[in-house]
């Protein structure tokens, strides 16, 4: 099981308390998307083309963003059981809509780096670890059920 310290514990829900989901979420996977344009083809019911603008301005992928971070919730309200809570999910990406699961680090890091954007110097290198830390625990369980 993963340890949190008190400090990691009220970082994490300290930064999640500060977000604006519906602005943060569209921002991290848009950026995903145009910087790693492969992560397009798991969206092709989408509409998007491999274009900054289309990616920009595509609703889809906008409410899209703003339910992978409300997914982000569960492993915030359950921070000691994060694996059984995302085995489901991990199902899903895996069995079902067949998402290489290193792309889960790709939008986690798309996602720091939108979070240290808007944080700017409040992003320091401590807060910085608890956050990777926190996100490094996701992208384990959201692989965890792939075989
Ligand atoms: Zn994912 C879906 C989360 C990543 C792709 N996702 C989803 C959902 C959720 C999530 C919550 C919904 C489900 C239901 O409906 O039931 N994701 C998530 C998270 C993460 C992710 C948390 C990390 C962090 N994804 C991802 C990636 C990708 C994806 C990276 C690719 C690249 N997802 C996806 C898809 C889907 C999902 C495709 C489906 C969509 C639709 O709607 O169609």
């Amino acid at each position: 099981m993963v340890e949190w310290t008190e400090q990691e514990r009220s970082t994490i829900n300290k930064i999640f308390g500060s977000l604006n989901y519906d602005d943060i979420g569209p921002k991290a996977l848009r950026r995903c998307l145009i910087v790693y344009p492969w992560c397009l083809k798991y969206f092709g019911d989408f509409g998007a083309t491999h274009n900054a603008e289309a990616i920009q301005k595509n609703d889809k992928i906008a409410k899209h963003g703003i339910v992978v971070l409300h997914g982000l919730d569960l492993a915030l309200k359950n921070m000691d059981c994060i694996k059984a809570t995302y085995a489901k999910l991990s199902v899903l990406h895996s069995e079902k809509l067949h998402v290489d699961p290193d792309n889960f680090k790709l939008l986690s890091d798309c996602l720091a780096i939108e979070i240290a954007s808007l944080m700017k110097s409040d992003f320091t290198p401590d807060v910085q670890a608890s956050f990777q830390k926190f996100l490094a625990v996701v992208v384990s369980a959201l692989g965890k059920q792939y075989h």
